[in-house]
């Protein structure tokens, strides 16, 4: 049994997870968390300028890959601060593993004026996490970290906090490792699998509904198959663009319906696939009373099959063996012919998207055309990053990476850069409004530090442009706290070392391209007022 520091059994337990990126920000409260991975070759250390940032590029980290990345933060602020980003991350079901210092055992819960104090801290993360628990000793670090990772592998992936009082991160103990063990995602059941065959054998024109749960679930290729054995076309939500490509055949694009570019196929569906998507409010306004009257429904969380709407049969397990089991349940085999005017129906809906989108679509089309298939797209909420699920063409999975429904301005510059240290290889552009921008921009300096590649688009209105257009529509013009007055977007670029520029919206493409050749961090200001149609967002009321 070795004997470790609890901060060095937290190194040690990472590694035997497989994570090796930490996010942090280090104070007196967890100087024994980051000595525990210093000079240790196994992790990469990213200090960051504010602990939003850190959940925020682990909550990316995982969405472009799948993988886990660890924070470090001090209790009390540290931990409110990354709440934002671990509410984003809840809200898209990916995993991050968040190590909060805390004072030491004996000063826990007295309210003694205590620096960083927080009553309750763990009830406060636990708002925003699948997973809490205050280590009290060493040797409980490899149970603690095992059951918090088990969660994410295992269900529906979520935050956790584990939290460790500093005298324990300091205490030397004999610790247990744990042997390392094979997890695997529920199948779901045999015979509710075989149901599901039945009803899709019989239906005659089924539609598949693709939400984020087939990216998490790497269940891209059997979620095709699927749809090819059954002839059946794919919408996929926001959050699952590129489960399958935009290039075939089957692929109707995101499946917001508010403005009817999905109708005949939902009056002609006789049944419906749903995988991996709770149907939020934004899928199920749009698409509800399309539905068609029968539904088969696959989720890894047992809560969200049939929360929504009635299920004729419901699965609870893993998106890529469900896929997988149904495709090989169905006795046709082969490839069948879609029953429905795939083609025809996108290009209705691209003429539809072009009107209603105006500039802001040639934009979206313009900065596609710039960039290689496999580039990382990441949007922040913003008039622009609002259409991007809709318009812009996505290729591969986890390349379009739209913030949850926690909905937090100022999401896009960290995830794109946990989006970056995540995929190397893949340019990553990160797209913000003047508004969203300034919420992070300080970490243009963790770019910067960690010599990233990478493109910040930020389109500057000089205004909260969305609630803006929403007050013009709905509060009579009152544009109450909408208006702003904004830095000077091409010198705040260069104090930060970032090379920057002012590009007219025309520009766009050639100013990406230059940055992609040129390498290095980038800041391209964009001046750019969206006005018209293109300023009602689809799901806005
Ligand atoms: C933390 C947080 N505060 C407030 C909002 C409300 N909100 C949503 S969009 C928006 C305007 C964003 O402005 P900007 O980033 O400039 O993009 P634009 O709409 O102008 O394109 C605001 C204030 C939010 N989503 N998150
Ligand atoms: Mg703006």
């Amino acid at each position: 049994m070795p004997r470790m520091t609890g901060s060095r059994a937290i190194a040690i337990a990472l590694k035997a997870e497989g994570i090796d990126q930490i996010f942090g920000i280090v104070g007196t409260h967890n100087c024994p968390l980051f000595d525990g991975v210093f000079d240790d070759p196994a992790f990469r250390v990213v200090t960051v300028r504010h602990e939003q940032g850190a959940s925020i590029m682990a909550a990316g980290y995982a969405r472009a890959s799948g993988k886990i990345a660890a924070c470090f933060v001090v209790p009390g602020p540290g931990l409110t601060n990354a709440l934002t980003g671990m509410g984003m991350a809840h809200s898209e079901s990916a995993p991050l593993l968040l190590f909060g210092g805390q004072n030491t055992l004996a000063q826990l819960g007295r309210e003694g004026g205590h620096f960083h104090e927080l009553a309750n801290s763990l009830g406060v993360a636990g708002s925003v996490c699948g997973y809490t628990a205050r280590v009290s000793a060493p040797g409980d670090v490899p149970r603690v970290v095992r059951e918090a990772t088990r969660m994410m592998r295992c269900q529906r992936p979520r935050p956790a906090y584990i939290e460790m009082p500093l005298d324990v991160q300091s205490a030397a103990a004999d610790v247990d490792l744990l042997p390392p063990e094979r997890l695997g995602r529920p199948a779901g059941d045999p015979a509710s699998l075989a149901r599901a065959v039945e009803a899709l054998t019989s239906a005659r024109r089924p539609f598949i509904f693709a939400g984020g749960g087939v990216a998490t679930a790497n269940a891209s290729a059997e979620l095709v198959r699927l749809a090819e054995a059954l002839g059946a076309p794919v919408l996929t939500s926001m959050f699952a663009r590129g489960v399958i490509s935009d290039r075939h055949p089957l692929a109707l694009g995101d499946g917001w319906g508010r403005l009817n570019l999905y109708g005949e196929l939902l009056a002609q569906a006789d049944l419906a696939l749903v995988v991996g998507s709770r149907i939020d409010v934004v899928s199920d306004v749009n698409l509800g009373a399309g539905f068609p009257p029968r539904m088969v429904q696959i989720d890894i969380d047992p809560l969200v099959v049939g929360q929504r709407r009635p299920v004729d049969v419901g699965i609870v397990g893993d998106a890529a063996s469900a896929l997988r089991a149904l495709a090989e349940g169905l006795v046709t085999g082969g490839r069948r012919d879609s029953w429905f005017d795939v083609a025809g129906c996108r290009a209705r809906r691209s003429a539809i998207l072009q009107e209603r989108t105006g500039p802001v679509g040639q934009l979206i089309g313009d900065l596609r055309a710039a960039l290689p298939d496999d580039a990382i797209v990441v949007d922040d909420l913003t008039l622009v990053g609002y259409w991007i699920p809709l318009v812009f063409e996505a290729y591969q999975p986890r390349t379009v990476i739209h913030p949850g429904t926690f909905g937090t301005l100022g999401y896009s510059l960290p995830a794109a850069i946990g989006a970056k240290l995540a995929c190397p290889t893949q340019p990553v552009v990160s797209i913000s409004g003047d508004g969203g921008f300034l919420f992070t921009s300080q970490e243009l300096a963790t770019a910067v530090a960690e010599k990233l590649d990478l493109i910040a688009l930020v389109f500057n209105d000089n205004a909260y442009g969305a609630i803006k257009t929403f007050q013009d529509r709905l509060y009579g013009g009152r544009r109450a706290g909408a208006n702003l007055v904004n830095p000077d977007f091409v010198k705040l670029g260069e104090a930060f070392g970032v090379k920057s520029a002012r590009v007219e919206p025309k520009d766009v493409a050639t100013a990406v391209r230059r940055a992609l050749d040129a390498g290095g961090v980038w800041l391209l200001e964009v001046p750019f007022v969206p006005e018209g149609p293109a300023t009602l967002v689809p799901w806005m009321p």
